[in-house]
């Protein structure tokens, strides 16, 4: 990541660079492995424990805590919700804290929820990814288990609205499994299968942007697929729009019937608070010494992995910017420069 600091002679300038904000709420399922998900009560921002039914009558098919789905350049931690087995239908649900609710839920904003998803956690789990439609919303009600989602998405509770992703999987392969948005309003479900991108039976992470308008005008749901949480968001590959009064939107709700895996959930009010873009890089710290004809630049806190050029100029506001010098491997470095020039500004620029 650039990175930049600038130095006016005879001044010393240090300010810090891209902060990661914190999420608003966190799952990791950071939990003993193979423990039931159900009752659990760990992360950030959410109030009570996970709770849920399964129709299995022997219980086979009840969430449990699996191996953690990982993602490049995503912090993760602990285990992963994962149905251990397809038998029956399975629907979870958890209430974020009255604090988080308020952040997430106010007319004329933006925010932002990441997840990874996988359909199948491999294995003899006795899973049928291709049948996938597992899902994930935020909303003001939970799932039923008592309509399949084998060929649809799983059914909100009466009356219930939420916003959120699922798999669609067309019954036949693996490979076929399809990714969509989903949208309840008053308990209809709308599934956006027109726009679903093939993923197969992958890990994906998906990053919801929600823009909640004031109550008369369509709120928007946008998903990207990502490739790399370090890259720029790529175009949105659904968007699907409603206008609800998600003011009383307090739960973060799963259902499946099959044996898909959930795993760091994340909501936020930006885009780094949700692990995109959120490498925290400290700009270089700059220090300057006079001594006779030469002035000395010291740079601190350099990124040893990249290219760190002091740059100077002699307008700050609109001149531009000579390469001086240049250093990499290297986290602090000194430049003694000649003072016979006219420069009076001097920056550090990383990465290029
Ligand atoms: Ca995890
Ligand atoms: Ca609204």
């Amino acid at each position: 990541m650039k990175k930049i600091s600038i130095l006016i002679m005879g001044l010393l300038v240090g300010f810090m660079g891209v902060q990661t904000q914190a999420s608003t709420v966190y799952e990791g399922f950071d939990y003993a492995d193979g423990t039931n998900v159900w009752g659990q009560a760990g992360g950030e921002g959410w109030e009570g424990v996970w709770v849920g039914t399964d129709t299995d009558a022997a219980g086979r098919g009840i969430p449990e805590v699996g191996t953690g789905l990982t993602f490049t350049n995503l912090t993760v931690t602990g285990g992963a919700y994962v149905r251990p087995q397809r038998y029956g239908v399975a629907q979870s649900s958890r209430t974020i804290s009255t604090a988080s609710q308020a952040a997430l839920t106010a007319d004329n904003t933006t925010i932002w929820f990441s997840v990874l998803m996988k359909p199948n956690a491999g294995g003899s789990t006795g899973g049928f990814a291709a049948n996938s439609h597992g899902t994930i919303v935020l909303g003001d009600t939970a799932f039923i288990d008592s309509v399949n989602p084998g060929l649809i998405p799983p059914t909100i509770g009466a009356n219930g609205n939420a916003l959120g992703v699922g798999f669609d999987g067309d019954g036949a392969s693996s490979d076929n499994i399809g990714l969509q948005g989903v949208i309840y309003t008053n308990g209809v479900t709308v599934a956006g299968s027109a726009e679903r991108i093939l993923v197969g039976d992958n890990t994906v992470m998906v990053v919801g942007k929600i823009d909640w308008a004031a109550d008369g005008t369509d709120d928007v749901l946008s998903l990207y697929n990502i490739s790399d949480p370090l890259a720029e968001l790529p175009e949105p590959f659904t968007t699907m729009s409603n206008d609800w009064n998600q003011a009383t939107f307090n739960l973060v709700a799963i259902g499946s019937g099959q044996t898909e895996m959930f795993d760091e959930i994340r909501f936020g009010t930006s885009l780094s608070a949700v692990g995109v873009g959120g490498v925290t890089v400290d700009a270089a710290v700059l220090s300057i010494d006079y001594a006779a004809g030469f002035v000395t630049v010291g740079a601190t806190n350099l990124t040893a992995g990249t290219i760190n050029y002091l740059q100077s100029s002699t307008d700050l506001v609109a001149g531009s910017w000579s390469n001086l010098y240049s250093v990499s491997g290297v986290t602090e470095t000194n430049w003694t420069i000649s003072t016979e020039d006219t420069p009076v500004f001097f920056r550090v620029e990383s990465g290029e």
